[in-house]
């Protein structure tokens, strides 16, 4: 089996407001996210969200939510990276730019889908709603979609 890697996302979400960035390096660059990265070896998926946040838009959450988890392949290219996905609703600090991100807050009804990952706009409305989910994206040619499936989670 292709190995996975643990990657997180948070997204800040005060209602009708989300805190996403415009990633200025990297992968994904020239695109808006939330804020996250690589979990790293000794952490759990929570400090590793936790701490990436800080680092790319200087701001703190004492707790977050988990929205998703989903799995992201390549066609032609081995590995599989995990996305797990959380929310946040309380902050504390300003959110500042970073090396990495330039955060910017959108209203939920003007997320600028068209400068996001394709993927986005599927599951965006299940995380805006509250709801959990699961799923997996294969990407072709320029990040297109080739096939998906998405799953809200019941609990
Ligand atoms: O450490 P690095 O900046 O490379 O981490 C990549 C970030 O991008 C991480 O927060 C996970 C996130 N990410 C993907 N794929 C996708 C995707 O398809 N949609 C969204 N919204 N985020 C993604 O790696």
């Amino acid at each position: 089996m292709a190995a996975k890697k643990q990657l997180t996302l948070c997204l800040v979400h005060q209602h009708p407001k989300i805190l996403l960035g415009m990633k200025k390096r990297g992968f994904g660059a020239g695109r808006y996210n939330g804020f996250g990265g690589k979990v790293e070896e000794g952490e759990t998926v929570d400090e590793a969200a936790k701490r990436e946040l800080k680092e790319e838009s200087g701001i703190s959450v004492d707790n977050l939510e988990r929205a998703g988890i989903l799995d992201f392949s390549w066609e032609g290219k081995d590995g599989i990276l995990e996305v797990h996905i959380f929310k946040a609703t309380e902050f504390k600090g300003v959110p500042e730019e970073s090396e990495e991100m330039a955060p910017e807050w959108f209203d939920v009804s003007d997320i600028p889908f068209g400068t996001m990952w394709p993927d986005d706009k599927y599951w965006m409305p299940l995380f805006l709603a509250g709801k959990k989910f699961s799923g997996n994206f294969h990407f072709g040619e320029g990040d297109a979609i080739i096939e998906y499936n998405l799953n809200e989670i019941n609990n």
